[in-house]
């Protein structure tokens, strides 16, 4: 009964009919409040269920400042167990109170919930959006109602709260200093050892969206301070500033292929820049070309220098070291040039998978050091623990120099990048330390591989269900006759590639086309657009 009291705090908005969606419900914020007091009963349950801490963030990522949205971290600090979501779905459109404690039930039954203690534990935070307040009290009440308890953790990016998280249920220290003291101290380490002689680092910009993460990289930088480490921080949100996402953050960039509002293409000439998203868990660099271009370089850049650096500490370890599997994990938007990169420069193993970070993080656990980054900047690089283990007991031997580095370097890398999700302020360390490390400029960096001119439209159909893919969204299953077109269309284009899918998070179909010539992947994707319509 008490559930059903609280709920009817929080009646659903006439019509709404809510999908949990790639990465969490996202919506306009005013239409949000029954829908986060029920992933807050979820959040609850989940935890019940597992005896360990899970975890909700009230964010709407990288979408304007008048939406909002929720994501649930499981146990392990990753996202949301995936037969969960459907519950999620049916509790958030459940059309009663009573409905709702109905579904409740049926969702204990099936999952084996105790109905009595443990109560459970969800810790909560928030990005900065002016919506974030109220909708963390509705998470509070929905969580509370179900007998389980919250604990505030008030304004953090996302991946900190996962890390958090994850560290909990490992009994880990699990503060937010925590948190930068580990991200730091790898990093630290990283730059020791990549030894006397090394340039100074230099100046790197970073636009924080107007988000959250740009005064959690002011703390990071601060703590840094001492190593020469200096962020330059831009669209920090403070006050004469602009708005959250608006003309700035990581999607704008990597959509745009433009620097943010508040970054000019001369400031990049004297360094390189970065943007976060607005919740911090995506991260893009850029910087200005030999013509005084833009450049971007995006996640499949970073994952191409994390995996080249991770293989060659492995390969310093001599038989031993190469026996550890290394693998890439992309989705379909991964550029072929770092694909063909990575598989025939670095005879790295690369697997695919559908978008969204859930299905890149799943392939990447495989491996022993799995890299997964979206084109769009999300992404991290993960240790297994096996291999953790087989380094601290490495760690402890007399041995030749250089591989003592080594097993350093990646003991270090593992405490630098996020182990439960892909984080902006991890992807930053991370390439300022391997750019460190290898003595390389951005220009270096890009120079690894050229990426091949791509083209990304979206189109707006009737009912964007009726194309289903297959692949790791490469092929078109349906409707009939659609992949054999788009085949038509690719063919004799020189080293041409093109894909449609429906969006996870939009109302809209998403093409993909790139090509050896700018003007090839602009016209190919116009004529899959033209398809697909
Ligand atoms: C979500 C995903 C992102 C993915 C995007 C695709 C997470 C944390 N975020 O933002 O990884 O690239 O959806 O959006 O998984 P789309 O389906 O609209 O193209
Ligand atoms: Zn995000």
């Amino acid at each position: 009964a008490s559930l059903e009291q609280a709920a009817n705090l929080y009646p659903i908005p006439p019509g709404l009919a809510i999908d949990y969606g790639t990465a969490g419900f996202r919506a306009e914020a005013s239409t949000l409040p029954s829908t986060v007091f029920r992933t807050g009963v979820l959040a609850a349950l989940r935890s019940r269920q597992t005896g360990a801490v899970t975890g909700l963030v009230i964010t709407a990522s990288h979408n304007p400042e008048g939406d909002n949205g929720i994501k649930v971290a499981d146990p392990n600090g990753g996202m949301l167990l995936r037969d969960w979501e459907a519950a999620a779905t049916a509790l958030a459109n459940a059309p009663t109170s009573e409905a709702l404690a109905e579904a409740v039930q049926q969702l204990a039954v099936r999952e084996g919930i105790p109905a009595q203690a443990p109560s459970g534990t969800v810790l909560l935070a928030r990005d900065t959006r002016p919506s974030g307040p109220a909708l963390a009290h509705a998470a509070t009440q929905g969580i509370a109602a179900v007998g389980a308890t919250v604990e505030d953790r008030g304004v953090l990016t996302t991946p900190q709260l996962h890390w958090m998280v994850r560290a909990t249920n490992r009994a880990e220290a699990a503060t937010e200093q925590d948190y930068f003291r580990t991200l730091a101290a790898g990093f630290r380490e990283l730059l020791l050892l990549a030894g006397a002689g090394r340039p100074p680092l230099a100046p790197l910009l970073v636009d924080g969206a107007n988000g959250v993460g740009a005064a959690k990289v002011e703390r990071l930088g601060a703590l840094l301070a001492d190593t020469g480490l200096a962020f330059r921080v831009r669209n920090s949100g403070q006050p004469g500033e602009g708005r959250l996402n608006a003309g700035c953050g990581a999607d704008f960039v990597q959509k745009e292929q433009a620097p943010p509002a508040g970054v000019t293409l001369d400031e990049l000439r004297a360094g390189r820049g970065a943007s976060l998203d607005g919740d911090a868990d995506r991260v893009v660099f850029y910087h200005c070309d030999e013509e005084g271009g833009f450049k971007l370089l995006d996640g499949d850049k970073i994952a191409v220098l994390a995996a080249g650096f991770v293989n060659e500490q492995l390969q310093a370890l001599g038989d031993e070291g190469r026996r550890w599997r290394v693998g890439v994990v992309q989705t379909a938007y991964a550029n072929g040039a770092a694909t063909d990169y990575l598989r025939n420069g670095l005879q790295l193993e690369v697997a695919r998978t559908a978008t969204g970070v859930k299905y890149l993080h799943e392939v990447a656990v495989q491996f022993d050091v799995g890299i997964y980054f979206e084109a769009n900047g999300h992404g991290t690089v993960l240790l297994s623990a096996a291999l953790l283990e087989w380094l601290h007991q490495q760690s402890k031997l007399e041995g030749a120099p250089e591989r003592h580095t080594a097993v350093r370097r990646l003991l270090a890398l593992a405490g630098t990048v996020n182990q439960a999700v892909g984080d902006a302020l991890s992807g930053l360390l991370l390439v300022e330390a391997v750019l460190a490390s290898r003595r390389w400029s951005t220009a270096d960096w890009d120079a690894l591989y050229t990426d091949l001119p791509s083209r990304q439209l979206k189109v707006t159909v009737h009912d964007r269900s009726v194309i289903t893919t297959s692949h790791a969204e490469t092929r078109a299953v349906t409707p009939a006759g659609l992949q054999d077109a788009i085949d038509a269309c690719v063919a004799g284009v020189s080293q041409g590639r093109a894909f449609v899918r429906p969006s996870g998070t939009e109302n809209v179909v998403r093409v993909y086309a790139e090509a050896a010539m700018r003007e090839q992947a602009a016209s190919l994707a116009n004529e899959v657009a033209r398809i697909v319509h």
